[in-house]
């Protein structure tokens, strides 16, 4: 058998290089070039000491002037920013729960959505105090559905999910005041908070920043990850392919990008439609090929198997081929440069939320009771614009590499299961992955997640990190941007194998699974937090015992720090490769890192080069194997 060649950074440096060669030579600017225009950052604004609350300031902090106006620190300043970033991330992953909330909400035997999972539906349902029995499941569907609406602005009690915790984080967040309660009250009681005038301790800016953050981990992203599962089906295991080799050079290309499962399913279905693809061909393309990019893409590759044509930082490079027809967003991380840059070619861009209207492209709205309609659309302008492409002005970059993809919690726990020893039963439960850690054939697993970032060398420290992890016998589990790095890498190919240390490759090879498990999108961090939790109830351990850790090596977006933020209060230190925005306050830096790791057993660690911050990694699970003495 021949040895597995995969591709390498410089490879995928190279394809991008040439992409940016042509904007260049078609003067259209990219994030390359705007990065360079943007380089000399506000030292104010990186050290989260420039306060523009009111119109007193904005006041900035400096030795001379240690205070704003109405005499609020550094600490009061950085604060308070600190947790309106996490308050954006945590509205913005909420917000896309309730979303698909609501299209559970229109779910109907012969609407535009139907249930996938009916099992799932049955079980949250019965979590939340719904009757089931002998009910119809889209009655159920409509309960649970009001019940997810409900915990948004419920006026008393704390979210229903916090109660899957650990009874010893739910006891330390009742302890702390962070449980979540409603989400739109965290919400919105962190911006009062930080409303001019409020709050200006700096630990009580924290604690409310961790407790914003459960309302997005244990409250929004939870229901947005359970609904979905209910609505297009709990993924399992399908193999796809990724990096900008995906996109086909003879076929109608359709990228669909963004967040919300509920535009990118109905484009995938609507553009298998046998009217779609004959038309296609009359128009003298060989069908249809949708693919994905942020995290959309792990939407759809993991429930349809849809390549994902790249990470946040490669949308641009994707309508630079030229290949693409329609590129169509829902909401989170698209650039707006796609309004001017789709110009420049033959390229449809649209837009489909209200909440993410963006120049320069056409309006379709999305909403339940207008899928299939709006989704006709997108694919009748996608196909019929094929003919408009000038077939002498493309390049499709050929590097791409097979994944396999959809490992929920359910599908990790049925591989497992199709291994367990049956003298003892083990099925059904993580308790062989809890085994090969505690003997250490398995030194541990790393949640690597998040963004691409200009700042350092694009999916670099992603890629980097997880091939250390590997070798070093340390599972990974991955989901977001950071899941599409691995992919264009190989690392999520079950050849990946051939890069671990002798006890993951015998992990691998009797499971059957890649050393990179990819877990979906970012609001399937919940999936993660479920994992963790029931890893150390069927361990009998604290989740802080746990040889687990995150990583957001690359990250950039305000749900980044809810995320962290959810993460080290349920009890997993976050390594961060870039540094959060604080750094002008000791006081804030101590509570996110030392004192948080006092106070809920968690917290940062921050180091910028990837190579010490795959050790600090390492070292940080070691030293809790030596603590459990194992
Ligand atoms: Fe300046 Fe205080 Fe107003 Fe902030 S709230 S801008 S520090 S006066
Ligand atoms: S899409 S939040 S760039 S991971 Fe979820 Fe990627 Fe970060 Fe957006």
């Amino acid at each position: 058998m021949t040895e597995k060649k995969f591709t390498t950074m410089e490879q995928m440096e190279s394809d991008s290089k040439i992409l940016f060669d042509r904007a260049c030579d078609m003067c259209i600017d990219t994030w390359q070039t705007r990065a360079q225009d943007q380089k000399n950052h506000c030292k104010f604004g990186e050290d989260g000491v420039c306060c523009r609350i009111c119109s007193m300031g904005p006041c900035r902090i400096t030795p001379k002037a240690p205070k704003g106006i109405c005499g609020a620190d550094a600490h009061a300043i950085a604060g308070r920013n600190y947790l309106r970033t996490v308050v954006g991330g945590a509205a913005a992953h909420s917000d896309h729960g309730r979303e698909i909330a609501h299209v559970l909400y229109e779910a109907a035997r012969n609407g535009s959505y139907q249930i996938k999972d009916e099992e799932k539906c049955i079980k949250v349902a019965k979590e939340f105090g719904i009757e089931t029995e002998g009910r119809d499941i889209y009655d159920i569907a409509h309960d649970l559905a009001y019940a997810g609406l409900n915990e948004y602005g419920k006026p008393f009690g704390t979210l229903k999910f916090v109660e899957r915790a650990t009874e010893e984080r739910q006891q330390l967040w009742k302890k702390l005041g962070i449980t979540p309660r409603a989400v739109d009250r965290e919400c919105t009681e962190a911006m009062h908070m930080t409303h001019m005038g409020n709050t200006a301790d700096a630990t009580t800016l924290v604690r409310a920043a961790n407790r914003a953050g459960l309302s997005d981990g244990w409250g929004g992203s939870m229901m947005g990850t359970e609904f979905s599962d209910i609505l297009f089906g709990t993924p399992h295991p399908m193999e796809t392919e990724a990096n900008l080799g995906v996109l086909s050079k003879d076929m109608v290309n359709i990228v669909v990008h963004g967040h919300d499962p509920a535009m990118s399913e109905m484009v995938v279905i609507t553009a298998e439609m046998p009217e779609f693809v004959n038309r296609a061909r009359e128009l003298g393309a060989k069908g249809i090929n949708v693919v994905g990019i942020c995290c959309t893409a792990n939407e759809v590759a993991m429930r349809h198997g849809i390549p994902m044509v790249g990470n946040f930082l490669q949308q641009e490079n994707a309508v630079l081929t030229g290949a693409v027809e329609v590129i169509v967003a829902d909401v989170q991380c698209i650039f707006p440069a796609l309004g001017p840059l789709s110009k420049c070619f033959h390229t449809k861009f649209i837009t489909t939320s209200p909440k993410a209207r963006i120049p320069d492209s056409d309006f379709i709205e999305f909403t339940a009771s207008s899928a299939e309609e709006s989704a006709r659309n997108i694919v009748s302008i996608a196909v019929e614009n094929y003919v408009n492409r000038k077939k002498d002005n493309l390049f499709i970059p050929e590097h791409k590499e097979t994944a396999v993809v959809g490992y929920s919690c359910e599908a990790i726990i049925k591989e497992l299961d199709g291994v367990t020893n049956t003298q003892v039963d083990l099925t059904g439960t993580y308790k062989p992955l809890i085994e090969c850690i505690k003997s250490g054939v398995l030194r541990g697993a790393v949640g690597v997640v998040g963004c691409n970032n200009p700042r350092v060398r694009p999916d670099y420290s992603h890629i980097e990190i997880m091939k250390k992890m590997l070798k070093n016998d340390i599972i990974v589990v991955v989901t977001g941007c950071s899941a599409q790095a691995a992919a264009k890498a190989g690392l999520m190919s079950k050849e990946a194998k051939e890069l671990c240390g002798d006890g993951l490759k015998r992990v691998c090879d009797l499971v059957g699974i890649p050393p990179v498990l990819h877990m979906g999108s970012c609001v399937d961090i919940s999936r993660i937090l479920m994992l963790i939790t029931d890893v150390a109830k069927q361990w009998g351990i604290n989740t802080t015992e746990l040889p687990i850790v995150g990583c957001a090596p690359e990250w950039m977006s305000e749900k980044a720090v809810s995320i962290a933020n959810y993460v080290i209060s349920t009890g997993i230190d976050t390594y961060l490769g870039i540094e959060p925005q604080v750094k002008g306050s000791t006081e804030i830096m101590d509570l996110i890192t030392e004192r948080s790791r006092q106070d809920l057993g968690a917290g940062y660690i921050i180091e910028m080069d990837p190579e010490k911050l795959g050790d600090a990694m390492i070292a940080g699970i070691e030293a809790k194997r030596d603590a459990l003495n194992i």
